[in-house]
C-alpha cells in the first residue's frame, strides 16, 4: 500500500507524483525512513482548489441518498482494507496495530453514520405574524472545505471532517500532518475505490506553515476545519485574509476528579487507559488527577502498579502491545521537560520517569508511562497540555476545591469524574467547565453525540448531527402567498 502512496498527492480524482521537494517520513519506533512526501506547490494547490470548486456544484446537487450511497461505499472499502491501513498507520505514527485497526474501523463507522445523517438534512418552517407569509429555513452546503489535521489520530480526525463535509454536500481538500501523511493518502485512495466523483476529495501534503497556510488564505476555500494545537489554531484564526467559516478543535489539559465514594479500581483502570493510551497523545488525555484525600494514597499506589504493568513495544511486531513509541521527538521532549519541572518543584515519581531499557528501544521515541504524585499548580504538568505518557496527581479536601482546581485552566475540552454518589455526580457535572464530561467512564466522545471544546480548546463541533451542520449555511426563505384565484 505504501508504494502506491509514496510521494503522491490526490488532485481531481488522481493520485499523482507530487512536484515539490521531498521530505522524509520516519518510523517512530526505529527512526528508519519509510517514505517521503512532496511539498505541494502553488500550482498544485491551485489545481486542488479548482477541482474542489468545479466538483462542488454537481456534488451538492446530488440527491442526499446518492451521497449516502457513496459514503456507505467508502465505509465498506475502508473496512475491507482495515488490516493494511492499520499497519500503515503504525508504521508512520507508532500506535500498536490493534489500536490502529480499531481507529480504522471507527473511521468506517463514521462513514456509515454520516451516510445516514446525509438523508436527514431537514429544514424548518417558522410561523409569521401574518398568515399570508411563510418562513422556511433551508440548509445548504458551505462549499469548499480546507481540512487541516494533526498526527495523533491520522484516520479519525480526517474522517470526522471528510464525512461531515461530504454528507452536507461540500467538497474537501485535506492537508494531513507531515509526519502522518500516508493514512490520509490511503483514505484518498479509498475515496477513488468507492467511486466518489473526481474533485470531491483532494489530499495535499507538505508543511502546515506552507500548504496549510495557503488553504487558510485562499479565497476559493470557504471553510477551514482545523484540528491541532491552540497556538496554531489562534494563528489560523488571525491570518485568514478573507472572512470564512472556521472550526477550530484545539488542545486540552483534561482533569479527572476521583471522589471518596468512587469505585477505586474502576477509577484506576480508567485513569491508566486515558492517561497512557496512544502514549497520552490524545487531546482528551487525562493530564492531571485530583483525588479525595482519604483515598489518595491507595489511588496513587494502584495507579503506579497499573502503569508499570503496561507493555511497551514496537507496535508493528507486537500488535497487542499497550503502548508503542511516541510519534516524534517533539512530544517526547515536552514530556521530559514537564517531568523535570515537576520533580524540581517537589513532586514524587511513582512509576516510569525514563525510557524503557533494551536495544529494541534505542532508536525509537519510547517513554515509560509515568505517574507523578503530590503535584501543585505551579508545575507545568498541571497547567499545560503535555501530550505524553505522564500524569500528575494531587489530593483535594472538598469538592468545591476539586472544581476550582479542575477549572483552573484556559482549556475546556474534556473532564472526567469517578464517583458513586449521585449528589457528587450532579454537583461536579454541573460545575466542570468543559465541552465533554465523562462520569465513571473515560470515553468522552461517541460518534452520535456532539464533541467539541470551549475556551482555548476551540470553536465548533465534530461528531453527531452537529458535526454535519457545521458544513452547512442556513438560508431563510420568506415568501408571501396570495389566495389563488377562484379559491372562494
Ligand atoms: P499542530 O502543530 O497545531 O499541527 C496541526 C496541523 O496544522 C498540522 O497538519 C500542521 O502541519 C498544520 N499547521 C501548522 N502550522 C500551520 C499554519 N501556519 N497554517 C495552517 N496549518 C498549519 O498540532 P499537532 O502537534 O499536529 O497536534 C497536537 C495538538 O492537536 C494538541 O494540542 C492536541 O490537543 C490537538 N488535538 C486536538 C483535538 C481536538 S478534537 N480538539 C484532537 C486531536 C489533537 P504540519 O505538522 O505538517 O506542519
Amino acid at each position: 500500500m505504501l508504494n502506491e502512496l509514496n510521494g503522491k498527492v490526490l488532485i481531481d480524482g488522481a493520485l499523482v507524483k507530487g512536484k515539490g521537494p521531498q521530505s522524509p517520513v520516519e518510523n517512530p519506533a526505529n527512526g528508519a525512513q519509510i517514505g517521503a512526501i512532496a511539498t505541494a506547490q502553488p500550482a498544485e494547490i491551485e489545481a486542488a482548489v479548482s477541482a474542489a470548486r468545479a466538483a462542488f456544484g454537481p456534488w451538492a446537487a446530488l440527491p442526499a441518498v446518492t451521497r449516502a450511497k457513496h459514503l456507505h461505499a467508502l465505509g465498506d472499502a475502508i473496512a475491507q482494507d482495515a488490516d493494511p491501513m492499520a499497519r500503515l498507520m503504525t508504521l508512520e505514527q507508532g500506535k500498536p496495530v490493534n489500536e490502529a485497526r480499531g481507529e480504522i474501523m471507527k473511521l468506517a463507522e463514521t462513514c456509515h453514520f454520516y451516510a445516514e445523517e446525509a438523508t436527514r438534512i431537514h429544514g424548518e418552517t417558522i410561523p409569521n405574524d401574518t398568515t399570508d407569509m411563510e418562513s422556511t429555513v433551508l440548509r445548504e452546503p458551505i462549499g469548499v472545505v480546507g481540512a487541516i489535521t494533526p498526527w495523533n489520530y491520522p484516520a479519525e480526525l480526517v474522517g470526522w471532517k471528510l464525512c461531515g463535509a461530504l454528507a452536507a454536500g461540500c467538497t474537501i481538500i485535506i492537508k494531513p500532518a507531515e509526519i502522518t501523511p500516508f493514512t490520509a493518502l490511503a483514505i484518498g485512495q479509498k475515496c477513488i475505490d468507492a467511486g466518489i466523483p473526481r474533485g470531491v476529495v483532494n489530499v495535499l501534503t507538505g508543511p502546515g506553515s506552507v500548504v496549510g497556510q495557503a488553504l487558510v488564505e485562499h479565497p476559493g476555500v470557504d471553510k477551514i476545519a482545523f484540528t491541532g494545537s491552540s497556538k496554531v489554531g489562534l494563528h489560523i484564526q488571525k491570518s485568514a485574509t478573507t472572512v470564512k467559516r472556521m472550526a477550530l478543535e484545539l488542545g486540552g489539559n483534561c482533569p479527572l476528579v476521583v471522589t471518596q465514594t468512587a469505585d477505586l479500581d474502576a477509577a484506576v483502570k480508567g485513569a491508566a487507559r486515558r492517561s497512557f493510551r496512544n502514549c497520552g497523545q490524545i487531546c482528551i488525555a487525562i493530564n492531571r488527577i485530583y483525588v479525595a484525600r482519604p483515598v489518595y494514597d491507595a489511588f496513587i499506589t494502584k495507579l503506579a502498579e497499573a502503569a508499570d504493568a503496561l507493555t511497551i513495544d514496537d507496535g508493528l511486531s507486537n500488535p497487542g502491545a499497550d503502548m508503542g513509541p511516541m510519534a516524534s521527538a517533539e512530544p517526547l521532549a515536552k514530556t521530559k521537560e514537564h517531568l523535570a519541572d515537576a520533580v524540581a518543584k517537589g513532586a514524587r515519581v511513582l512509576a516510569g520517569g525514563a525510557a524503557p531499557v533494551g536495544d529494541e528501544y534505542e532508536n525509537g521515541h519510547f517513554f515509560r508511562p509515568t505517574v507523578v504524585a503530590d503535584c501543585t499548580h505551579d508545575m507545568q504538568i498541571m497547567t499545560e497540555e503535555t501530550f505524553g505518557p505522564i500524569v500528575g496527581v494531587a489530593p483535594f479536601d472538598t469538592l468545591s476545591e476539586a472544581v476550582t482546581l479542575a477549572n483552573d485552566t484556559p482549556y475546556g475540552l474534556a473532564s472526567y469524574v469517578y464517583a458513586k454518589s449521585a449528589d457528587e455526580i450532579r454537583y461536579l457535572g454541573q460545575r466542570l467547565d468543559y465541552g465533554n464530561v465523562a462520569v465513571n467512564n473515560v470515553d468522552a466522545g461517541i460518534i452520535n453525540a456532539p464533541y467539541g471544546g470551549r475556551k482555548q480548546s476551540g470553536v465548533g463541533y465534530e461528531h453527531g448531527r452537529e458535526g454535519m451542520l457545521e458544513y452547512m449555511n442556513f438560508k431563510h426563505l420568506r415568501v408571501r402567498y396570495d389566495l389563488p384565484e377562484g379559491a372562494g
